[in-house]
């Protein structure tokens, strides 16, 4: 989608730029209303608006919360409030130090919408009382700029991720702007220092704005700040490298700070609507933008205590949570407290009732404009579904379980070409550099990667309109999912599986993002979080130990509550079923793993889709259990990998046992192993007993740490009966069969464990055990000889059991 974007009235610019007097009256009550509740927030519990001297008895008992920030938060607030005023501008507001989490509710309670989305918190004393009450305590609301804040898509607890945020909410959204706040401690993070490339990636004509604003307050929590402490020009060099156009504010002075930040924003804005207006307009050479930053330097706690207990406060790191300590018990920190909220003189901010006054209410923009209602920060307002294509249309033909090898993702990238197709302005794929490599590349046919800098003619699918997203940083791709989703778009992050360890704590604080906002009716759902795993520890083929680690699967299945998803398909066909559930589905993280290389096929479509559905199921076609009687062992796998060290390990049995009753079942759903009352998608009862017995030995195979079989089983009856193997940290660069034979989860392990675990020992169990024993041993000679697998391993099928074949 493209809009229309006009270079603005140059008078509109200049007046913007030197705010009235009436203008700055209102702005400046506005912010010291919002200081005012900010501090109001963290200390009090009673007397909301002074009308009684204050006593120890309205001072929390407990105070929570973080000062230093927020006053530099509400006076960018304050100025963006007058921009959208002025132009109509679309907005959001990302504060990355979302500590600064008060003086975002205190922006949300003066434009209302706290009160209608909290109608308990109303607009007058009372509603004061409550709103200070409830931060940071027992049965209230968190100190950041959390879930519960109208208006926040970025919590800001876990600092560093921004402008990866702010990124993702403008792609494809040409019509926004989003104010992203760094913080300077912040931006000592490894994620938001490597953010500031998302400008290279940016199309100007298609995508909306990023307007960073780096807030250099000196001081972290203990300290000062590296950028801080910079000399200016070398920090302005920085930001002019990453091919930023730098406009700095600096100072306290007031109005003067207001008048400079005013006109800071002014032409910070205009360069926007300029670039944007060239790109939109056909007048654009293609070079990437020198798109607007703005540095402001402020005191760390402005218009908070200038000296405590003869120690310097304002403008230091002291000044970082709670300036002043111990109130309830120190009558001079009282008075102090009392004399900081006067200053902002209340009386000339809220009316007899408590309402904030004409003069304070005149500068919040109105309905979807404020900031705190802006659908774009409630996006699931916004998701239109995808337009998905059938996903049967792309079916492997399956004649006969493992008798056709095929690169499964390939087939999902097909789906996704045609999703990007039919898609054009809601669905992304964020990858690492590895599209190609992931058998993904298909999605080339009808999108180029989004690159803003130089193309060259040797370059391969790659412009400045491009929209498949690669960028060799895990925390771009996943913040700028995260951030797409969250403003209502669709997607997918597909990485190395041992690499989204990169980004997994990202993936651990988006669950907990969607697990807050369930609690929350009036946050609609979003778009869910998908994640594709692939390029899997048991093939990296070419590489080594570095690139096998399946950790993300132990994350995701430890996340609390019912956001987290794994889904382990075994082949193509069951993949597209998952993939295509994942894409319809909202406010989930889905994790998919499943391997690039080619690998057997195991089930047709309508198969697959029932086996899908059900999550887990036995495939009565590998055992030799006829289900009249138990079983003499179970023998379960999850992934793609261990499935076909399952079902071959079920194979030897056969082949060498006939009479040895064993059952395979195979699990695509993880989460439906646990109990139901541990997970929603947990299995009940009868089914878990009809698939893996009450009693019966269970040797399971799983993709990832073997751990995490008995964490999901926990509970289940007789849980002690499974045996899991997986991958225990074994790997080199090696072949495939071997990397399952050095974890010891190899289809001669698997028959030497069903054997010794099962509830009988058949006559010829000690010969198999030998013949594996002997299997293993050859193994290991023959592939330091022949360096590669034997074949036997190597070319492994079952055979062709389809009709006529
Ligand atoms: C990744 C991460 N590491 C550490 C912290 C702990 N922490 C909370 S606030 C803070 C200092 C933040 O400084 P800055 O970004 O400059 O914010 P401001 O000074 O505006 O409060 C730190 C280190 C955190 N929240 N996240």
């Amino acid at each position: 989608m493209t809009t229309q974007s006009a270079v603005p009235d140059p008078r509109l610019v200049e007046r913007l730029a030197q705010p009235t007097e009436e203008e700055l009256a209102s702005l400046d009550a506005w912010w010291r209303a919002n200081n005012y509740l900010t501090v109001g927030q963290i200390y009090l519990m009673a007397n909301p608006l002074l009308r009684e001297t204050l006593t120890d008895d309205d001072i929390k008992p407990r105070l929570l919360g973080h000062w230093g920030t927020s006053p530099g938060l509400s006076f960018i607030y304050a100025h963006a409030s007058r921009l959208i005023q002025a132009t109509g501008q679309e907005m959001i507001y990302l504060a990355g130090p979302g500590h600064g989490g008060p003086a975002l509710v205190a922006a949300s309670y003066l434009e209302g919408t706290y009160t209608e989305r909290f109608p308990k918190i109303t607009q007058d004393t009372d509603g004061i009382r409550r709103l200070f009450r409830q931060f940071s305590a027992p049965g209230g609301i968190p100190s950041h700029v959390s879930v519960t804040t109208p208006g926040s898509i970025h919590e800001g607890g876990e600092l560093g991720y921004v402008l990866v945020h702010a990124f993702g909410t403008v792609m494809d959204n040409p019509d926004l702007v989003t104010l992203a706040v760094v913080g300077d401690g912040e931006a000592e993070t490894g994620p938001l220092e490597g953010s500031w490339k998302g400008i290279s990636f940016l199309d100007p004509e298609h995508d909306g704005a990023v307007l960073p604003v780096l807030h250099l307050n000196g001081a972290k929590i203990a300290g000062p700040t590296v950028l801080a402490r910079k000399d200016p020009a070398e920090v302005r060099s920085i930001f002019q490298g990453h091919g930023y156009e730098v406009i700095e504010v600096e100072g306290s002075d007031l109005p003067g700070m207001h008048n400079r930040f005013a006109a800071a924003l002014a032409e910070a804005w205009s360069k926007i609507k300029a670039i944007q207006a060239s790109a939109r307009g056909g007048d654009w050479d293609g070079s990437r933008p020198h798109w607007p930053m703005i540095i402001l330097r402020s005191p760390k706690g402005w218009t908070g205590p200038d000296v405590v207990d003869g120690v310097q406060m304002l403008g230091t790191w002291r000044a970082h949570q709670v300036p002043l300590s111990g109130v309830k018990d120190n009558p001079e920190h009282l008075a102090l407290l009392e004399g900081w909220l006067r200053s902002y003189r209340p009386e000339e901010l809220f009316d007899e009732n408590g309402v904030p006054t004409e003069l304070v209410q005149r500068a919040n923009p109105s309905g979807d404009l404020r900031m705190t209602a802006s659908p774009h920060a409630n996006g699931g307002l916004l998701t239109v579904d995808l337009d998905l294509p059938d996903f049967r249309d792309y079916a492997i033909d399956v004649p006969s379980p493992a008798t056709v090898r095929a690169e499964s993702t390939r087939k999902l990238g097909e789906l996704m070409r045609d999703i990007y197709r039919d898609n054009g302005d809601r669905f992304r794929l964020f990858c690492p550099d590895e599209t190609n490599s992931n058998r993904l590349g298909a999605v080339f046919e009808v999108s180029n990667r989004a690159f803003a800098e130089k193309v060259f003619p040797e370059d391969v699918a790659l412009s400045h309109d491009g929209r498949v997203m690669e960028v060799l940083s895990e925390h771009n791709c996943h913040g700028w999912l995260e951030g797409y989703t969250l403003t209502g778009r669709h997607g997918w992050f597909a990485t190395y599986e041992a690499f989204a360890m990169v980004s997994a704590s990202q993936t651990i604080q988006h669950s907990k993002w969607l697990q807050e906002a369930d609690n929350l009716p009036w946050r609609a759902d979003v778009p869910s979080l998908n994640i594709l795993l692939t390029s899997t520890a048991w093939r990296n083929d070419h590489n080594g130990f570095s690139h096998q680690g399946p950790g993300l699967i132990q994350n995701v299945i430890t996340t609390r509550g019912n956001i987290g998803r794994v889904y382990l398909p075994p082949d193509a066909n069951t993949l597209l079923s998952v993939a295509d559930h994942c894409m319809r589905s909202r406010s989930y993280v889905n994790l998919v793993v499943i391997d690039k290389q080619p690998q057997l096929q195991w089930l047709t479509m309508d198969e697959a889709i029932e086996h899908c559905t059900r999550g887990a199921g036995v495939w009565s076609w590998a055992g030799t259990d006829d289900g009249t009687a138990d079983p003499d062992i179970v023998l379960a796998c999850a992934g793609d990998v261990v499935t076909m060290e399952t079902i071959a390990a079920a194979d030897i049995l056969r082949e060498h046992l006939p009479h040895f009753r064993t059952r395979v079942v195979n699990v695509v759903d993880l989460m439906t192993l646990p109990r139901r009352k541990d997970h929603p998608h947990g299995m009940d009862e009868t089914l878990f007993r009809e698939l893996f017995t009450d009693h019966v030995d269970v040797v399971f195979a799983f993709h990832g740490y073997p751990g995490a079989v008995h964490q999901l089983v926990h509970g289940r009856p007789d849980a002690d009966r499974f045996r899991a193997r997986g991958f225990i940290e074994e790997g080199t660069t090696t072949t495939p069969f071997d990397m399952v034979v050095r974890n010891r989860v190899s289809r001669y392990h698997l028959v030497m464990d069903a054997l010794n675990n099962a509830r009988r020992t058949p006559p010829g169990a000690s010969d198999l055990k030998a013949f594996c024993e002997a299997k293993l041993a050859e193994h290991d000679a023959y592939v330091v000889e022949h360096l590669q697998d034997m074949p036997e391993v190597r070319d492994w099928m079952l055979p062709d059991r389809s009709a006529g074949a």
